[in-house]
């Protein structure tokens, strides 16, 4: 019965529509119009926002330095420089003695995000996300700029250093995380990316830092990964940027390093991934016209609609030029998989539940000149009009089907008479696209 009736219904759609149609994902990495922005400087003020960032680290308020490091400056907060749309973090060569009794031969710049001095709490910290920074690092012999990050318990290790580079080789990034491996030994891994002067122009440095890998970015291209879970760390960590002078590791300025040096910051920005949510959708006998408002934890076609065995016969997709069908139980089913952004057809033989488990997105999804049928990808209903204001002036109709009244409702952007107002989540959607176009639902995030 099922596969008649669906035999028939679809060869009707098909000569109701011309089909041309797909709704294809936008690949990561990452789409940060997925994720939620958990924390923003833009240093688009005059003074450095405190409520975001202190001017040394945890352990000193009258200036600091990273002894440990053997490193040749101590950081006053005068060296932390706002230009009105970036922050400049400047090196210069200077007598100072500080509070630790020594005199140091330099002065320079951090900012952090941690506590200020020994009590309080951090003013910004995250446990995995994807960590962005616009930057421009300074060359010359003994210049270290560091965009790092470390644990609030202040434990060490585990560091994920997200940019290092060591002066005289202005074109080298060092993307480098340290952990203690089971026998407390100090272990790390990294890979140095070789690419252009990074001291000649702004750049992108970013860490995507998940439960199961660490993954590096330079101008949004993956240049390194960890991916031993064991060893990645599970805890709250904050942001540093400095920029060190000497140290074990470059060693000391020479006779050609210019001073004062300047590590430039654009922007530092912090996001992470959607909360699951859980939605259901009601589903009513006879041809329903779905799709997911979020994006499934579990896409397998058999596991979403287990649930609802023996109350529906056949699921279908439509992958641009023809239906393709799941059957329960029918392992030569040609769809396998569910996702949000695309419309399915599901024949009910009752009423019946649908729970849908999965990360609310933001999607971008490409249209066809033609029909496509498309999921409207969000947790609440909306006008439609401003739903698809993306695509304002290169659609002509939408359609979504009425189970209790078996028909169709149309809306059409030229004023045409529509009972079509709302786009509902958990809808499918046919989209008439005058152009190839893409559509942006980002309504939440
Ligand atoms: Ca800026």
């Amino acid at each position: 019965m099922p596969y008649k009736v669906s035999t028939l219904i679809l060869t009707l759609l098909a000569s109701l529509f011309n089909s041309n149609l797909i709704a294809n994902a936008q690949s990561s990495p990452p789409d940060v119009r997925n994720m939620k922005l958990i924390f923003e400087d833009n240093f688009n003020e005059s003074v450095l926002n405190s409520s975001k960032w202190v001017p040394c680290y945890w352990w000193n308020t009258n200036g600091c330095s990273n002894t440990g490091n053997k490193e040749l400056q101590w950081f006053t907060p005068d060296e932390i420089l706002p230009q009105g749309n970036y922050l400049r973090l400047r090196a210069r060569k200077r007598d100072f003695k500080a509070s630790d009794g020594i005199t140091y031969n330099y002065t320079s710049g951090i900012i952090t995000t941690d506590r200020f001095g020994s009590s309080g709490s951090p003013r910004f910290a995250f446990k995995y996300g994807y960590v962005e920074a616009r930057l421009k690092v300074p060359k010359g012999q003994g210049l270290w700029p560091a965009f790092w990050l470390l644990p609030v318990d202040h434990s060490w290790p585990p560091e994920i250093d997200i940019l290092e580079v060591l002066g005289h080789e202005p074109n080298k990034v060092y993307t480098t995380f340290h952990w203690r491996d089971s026998g407390g030994v100090h272990r790390s891994a990294g890979q140095p990316w070789v690419g252009p002067d990074f001291s000649a122009d702004w750049h992108t440095f970013a860490v995507r830092w998940q439960p199961d890998s660490i993954i590096w970015y330079v101008d949004g291209v993956e240049r390194f990964r960890y991916s031993n879970r064991t060893y990645i760390p599970a805890k709250d960590m904050y942001l540093i940027l400095n920029l060190s002078v000497g140290g074990i590791w470059p060693g000391p300025p020479d006779k050609n390093t210019q001073f004062p040096a300047y590590l430039d910051i654009d922007y530092v920005r912090v996001w992470q991934e959607p909360q699951e949510v859980s939605l259901v959708l009601n589903l009513e006998p006879g041809w329903n016209l779905i799709s997911l408002p979020v994006e499934p934890s579990e896409r397998a076609i058999g596991k979403i609609f287990d649930p609802l065995a023996g109350k529906y016969d056949v699921v279908y997709a439509f992958n641009g030029s023809q239906y393709e069908g799941y059957i329960p139980g029918l392992n030569s089913s040609k769809l396998k998989a569910l996702e949000a952004g695309h419309g399915y057809w599901v024949y009910m033989n009752e009423a019946a539940k649908l729970e849908v488990k999965g990360k609310v997105i933001n999607r971008a999804l490409q249209l066809k000149t033609g029909w496509n049928l498309v999921g409207y990808v969000a947790t609440r209903s909306s006008p439609i009009a401003q739903t698809l204001s993306s695509i304002n002036g290169k659609y002509s109709a939408v359609y979504t089907f009425d189970t209790a009244s078996d028909t169709y409702q149309g809306y059409y952007p030229d004023g045409t008479s529509s009972n079509l107002k709302i786009m509902e989540p958990g809808k499918g959607y046919w989209i008439h696209a005058l152009h190839d176009s893409v559509l942006i639902f980002e309504d939440e995030k």
